[in-house]
């Protein structure tokens, strides 16, 4: 368990800030509509926070296509989910996110996005938010997706702190794992059975503050 000497938050974009993983399922259910593959909003579940490619081989299984078509098959995705995400503004941010990055900014704790996607810095720019973050962290940042620590690490490094003076905020059970993996606090968003193994499990960010948080952290390592 690491101490409570909190410098840093690190949010996941999609999921945590933004519900950008709606369009993500719309888009992967037009191409596996297009392709006669069986899919579903339910299948859809074991795709969050996993990157572009490993979420088409979750979808297509041990049917064979070639590299050739699997690269067609994702830049096509693609293309439908930044048709998506094209008239994302500031009224997509989910409710509390801006309150918390705000306060987190007065408090001086620094700020990072670590997101899995290569289009997080247009989310980010549609949202206009780009000036509240000290760092962002994409699907460019690192070779090994999350499960891997690697894109939290990396984002850590950006701000120049430790891993345990950071504080993860992520929806996707993967998400939870690269936190805990890389030494870090996290804070999963969503229900238990999905984020769970993170230090705190809140529902969204509706009325989140930093004061409160400190507190649950210090409370929750007094009582480990
Ligand atoms: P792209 P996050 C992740 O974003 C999404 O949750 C996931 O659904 C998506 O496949 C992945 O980014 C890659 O996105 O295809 O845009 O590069 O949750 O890490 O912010
Ligand atoms: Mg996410």
């Amino acid at each position: 368990m690491p101490n409570v000497d909190i410098r840093g938050f690190i949010f996941d974009l999609d999921g945590v800030l933004t519900d950008t993983a709606e369009y993500h399922y719309l888009a992967w259910q037009k191409l596996a509509d297009e392709a006669g593959i069986p899919f579903n909003r339910e299948k859809n579940e074991a795709l969050r926070g996993v990157s572009r490619r490993a979420s088409l081989m979750l979808i297509i299984g041990d049917r064979p296509y070639s590299e050739d078509q699997i690269q067609e098959m994702m830049a096509r995705k693609n293309s439908y989910y930044v048709q998506m995400i094209e008239n994302i503004t500031a009224k997509d941010l989910l409710p509390g996110a801006i309150a918390l990055l705000h306060e987190l900014r007065q408090a001086k704790i620094k700020i990072a996005i670590a997101s899995g996607s290569k289009n997080a810095r247009t989310v980010i720019t549609k949202l206009g938010i780009a000036d509240l973050i000290d760092s962002l962290a994409d699907g460019y940042s690192v070779q090994k997706a999350k499960p891997a620590p690697d894109l939290f690490l990396y984002a850590a490094h950006q701000l120049d702190l430790n891993p345990s003076q950071c504080v993860v905020v992520e929806d996707a059970a993967a998400g939870v794992e690269a936190a805990l993996d890389g030494g870090m606090w996290a804070i999963g968003i969503g229900p238990v059975e999905r984020v769970g193994k993170a230090h705190i499990v809140l529902p969204n960010l509706a009325g989140v503050t930093w004061k409160d948080l400190q507190f649950r952290f210090i409370h929750k390592l007094s009582t480990s």
